[in-house]
Order: C-alpha cells, then structure tokens, then sequence
C-alpha cells in the first residue's frame, strides 16, 4: 500500500527543539520533514495542522493489561487498553507481563502474551520479562530473550508474592547486566509491609484508608536504597526504578547517579496531580495502588525532580478494575483490593497541561520524559521516540486551545471510572497516528483490533544512554 500523507506547518516538536514545518509521512514512516514541503506524491492526504503542537507518539513504558494479580483481573485487555491509550496519544505501549504458572519459564510467559496482544493491539507493543523465581534455567534463558526475541528489559519486584530476596536479585542483576537487559524495579520493602498490614487489620484498622499507612513511604525509599547498592554489587548493572512516589527516593536515585552508577526513575501522573488526601474520601478504594499516594509535598519534589532532570520518564502504571465490582472487594478489608489505577489515557494530556500548559516543562522535555527517553531506554530508538526521517510515523497532534474537563464518559478504556474525574486541563491529544494511519482524530477512535505489531527492542547499551 502506498500510502501517503502530508501534516503542514504544525508546530513540530522534538526532544531538543520545536519549530514550524510540514511532514511528509510515506507508507508509514516519515519521507521528509522541513519548513516547507512542495514535492509530494499524487493524492497525498493533507492534513492542516497550524497552531497544533506535533510530536512523537507517546510511549507508555509500564502497562499491566489483562494481567492475573491472584485476586481479580484487570479489566482492560490489549484490545481496551491500547485504544485508550492510542486515544490519549500514545502510539506505543510496553507492558510487564504477568506471572504464569509457578515453573513457568520467560520463553513461556512470552508465548503466552504474545497471543494476548496478538489480534487485540491497536498501536505497536512489546512486553518487558517479569522475573518472576531465579533458577539456572531462567538465568539461561536471559541471553536468547535479548537476542533472539527482543525482549530487552526485565522487572523484579521485591514485594508482592513474585519478591525476590536479595541474593536472587543479586543473580538476576548480574546476569542481566552481562546479556545486555535493563533490569527495572518496583521497590517496596515486603517485610515492613506485611507486619505493618498485620498491625492494623489486627486493631480493625480495615478501612481502605489505612493501605496507605500500611506502605509508607519509607518502606520504598528503603528499597530504592537498597536495589541501587545491590546493582551496585552486580558489576554495576544499569537500574530503572519504576513509578517513584517520594522524594527521599528520587533523592536516593541522584545520589546513586552523582557517585556514577547508570540509574534512572519514572514516575507516574497519580502521583503528581494526585495527593493521599484522596484515603479520606468515600470512594477512596478507587485510589489503592501501590506505591500508594503520598502527601502533597512530595508532589511538589516529584516536580522539581521533573524540571531539573532527575527524573527521566513518565508512564502510567496503568492496571484497571472496575469500582463497582472488582474494588468492592477491599471494601470491608483494604488488604483484599485489587492494587491499581487506570491511566493509559490521561497521561499525554495531565502532563501537557499541567507540565508545559502551566510553564513548568518546556515542549521538548514533554517528548523527552514522554516519548524520546523510554524509546532511548527501552531500545525502541530510533524507530520510536522521534520524528527523524526513516522513523515510524507515530505522532500525536496537541490542540494547546482546547480546554477539557476530564471525565470518564470521555475516555475509551473497559473500567468505569477515572480517578481523575473532574479534574480541568488545557490542551488535548486531537490526533494519533500509529505507523502513517489515523487511530484516534477528536476523541474518536478509528483504529483497528490487530492492526498494532509486536516489535523486537534493542539490546542496552549503558554508553548510549550517558
Ligand atoms: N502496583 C499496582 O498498584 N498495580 C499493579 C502492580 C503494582 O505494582
Ligand atoms: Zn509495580
Ligand atoms: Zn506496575
Ligand atoms: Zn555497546
């Protein structure tokens, strides 16, 4: 199919600079991108776009769709969940694959998603490994996931009945390091967590309030600590921390980075627009996740982490269940509901508002923490995270006039509910294009289940990074 589209005299952003141009997109990839653009295919589409920011495609780098948490299923699938976010200007999505069968190995856990994702997705995925038990046949399966299937990046999580101890993250990070993965993390210490949940359901502390106080913040900037030495100890593995939520965390992570070691965070929008005053609420189970919400104040250092450079991406966490039925099941015992927001759709435009919209960020460290970062992270540059020539043509289109009242009638996912219901932004995601097509113009949808390719990522190369 040849296939041919011309977007004029948009203002086009990258992750270093933004200036008017017209781009010409052919079969898919972009042909040409410069002030101004005369030579063009016979029955070229045009589309205008004066006085609309354009910009790489978003990539979320922390899904969980259609993931098996062992008390529920989370409600959006790779066909939901990739249509909302495709509708929030997100062209990919990398999501950590969920836990199979105790013994099940990563070749497996593979398998498994790629039938998942495979007539479901509506925008280009991958999926990174979750380690789930270290024995010698998951440590010799590190090296062909990198090299032969393109699966350049693993989580560990050190809470959660998936938790490594410390001598198997240890293993893990070592071999990892040496086959050429990124070894991401969600850090949290289990041991205080459980005594903590123990304490207070056992003074009849249930209410969904108190899973806050069961996970206070301590308990992650603890492991953060903790992990950055171990990767330390591992060759000086390279380390991603995912969904940071405080500030003594992210203060952690620069001190690691002031003494060298190859370590970057994410955090997420939740825990930038969103504060723990949330608990006191009657709806309050719709905010459990974990890391939990934390104070404001450590909004405002998450903040200043995102203008000074200490904080690298921004992806959504997103891992939806219903508030009518699934997170009812916490409601007379917090410990028992399912852990997880929705997200995939509202991160492009919180962030544009609140961050470039308001003068905290500039437009090109939009892209930068969006879109160009976890590409460059995650392997998937330069065929994402950018508008080079040659690179896909996965872009998002920002109308900045346009002022939105978010709601979930608005939004394209399977839950329903968002937690950021009522909450008043400027500027929305008014165009998506995956791979040359258009799958989301003015808050419809007009992608296509299947449509979205599995791609293969780069190994990591800690120097291309620095
Ligand atoms: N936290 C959540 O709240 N949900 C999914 C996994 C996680 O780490
Ligand atoms: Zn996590
Ligand atoms: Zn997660
Ligand atoms: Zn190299």
């Amino acid at each position: 199919m040849n296939n041919a589209v011309l977007i004029r005299q948009g203002i086009v952003v990258d992750h270093v600079k933004a200036q008017q141009a017209d781009i010409l997109v052919i079969d898919g990839k972009v042909a040409d991108i410069a002030p101004e653009i005369h030579r063009v295919p016979s029955g070229c589409d045009v589309i205008e776009a004066a006085g609309l920011y354009v910009m790489p495609g978003g990539i979320d780098v922390h899904t969980h769709f259609n993931i098996d948490v062992g008390i529920s299923r989370s409600c959006d699938d790779f066909y939901t969940g990739t249509r909302s976010a495709a509708c929030g200007g997100t062209t990919t999505i990398v999501d950590h694959m969920g836990f199979g069968p105790k013994g099940c190995n990563l070749h497996h856990q593979l398998a498994v998603y790629k039938e998942y994702a495979k007539d479901k997705a509506v925008i280009d995925y991958s999926f990174h490994g979750v380690i789930q038990h270290i024995n010698d046949e998951i440590l010799a399966e590190m090296a062909s996931m990198v090299e032969e299937e393109g699966i350049t990046s693993f989580k560990l999580y050190l809470t959660y009945n998936y938790k490594l101890d410390d001598a198997d993250v240890l293993k893990a990070l070592t071999e990892l390091n040496k086959v050429n993965a990124l070894t991401t993390v969600h850090p949290e210490n289990d041991a205080a967590i459980a005594l903590r949940r123990e304490q207070l359901l056992g003074q009849g502390k249930t209410a969904p309030k108190y899973h806050a106080e069961s996970r206070p913040l301590a308990c992650e900037a603890e492991a953060i600590a903790r992990v950055i030495n171990l990767a330390s100890l591992a060759d000086n593995a390279p380390l991603y921390i995912v969904h940071l939520s405080n500030g003594l965390g992210l203060d952690y992570v620069r001190l690691a980075r002031q003494n060298h070691q190859p370590v970057w965070a994410e955090t997420c929008p939740q825990y930038l627009v969103l504060c723990d005053a949330c608990y006191e609420r009657e709806d309050a189970l719709k905010f459990i996740l974990s890391p939990p919400l934390r104070p404001v104040e450590e909004s405002r250092k998450l903040w200043q982490g995102i203008e000074d450079g200490s904080i690298d991406t921004i992806a959504t966490d997103h891992c939806s269940f219903t508030y009518k039925v699934q997170k009812q099941q916490g409601k007379e015992d917090f410990s028992a509901c399912p852990n997880g927001l929705p997200g995939v759709e509202t991160r492009m435009p919180l962030l544009f508002s609140d961050g470039v919209m308001s003068g905290r960020i500039s437009p090109s460290r939009f892209v930068e923490l969006t879109s160009y970062m976890p590409a460059k992270l995650f392997g998937l540059y330069p065929q994402k995270g950018t508008l080079q020539v040659g690179a896909d043509a996965d872009l998002v289109m920002f109308d900045p006039k346009q002022q939105v009242t978010i709601k979930h009638d608005l939004l394209h996912d399977n839950t329903d509910y968002t937690p950021f219901e009522g909450k008043q932004v400027q500027g929305w995601p008014v165009m998506t294009i995956s791979r040359g097509q258009v799958v989301a113009c003015n808050g419809e949808f007009t992608g296509k289940a299947g449509n979205g390719r599995f791609i293969r990522r780069q190994p990591f190369h800690t120097h291309q990074l620095l």
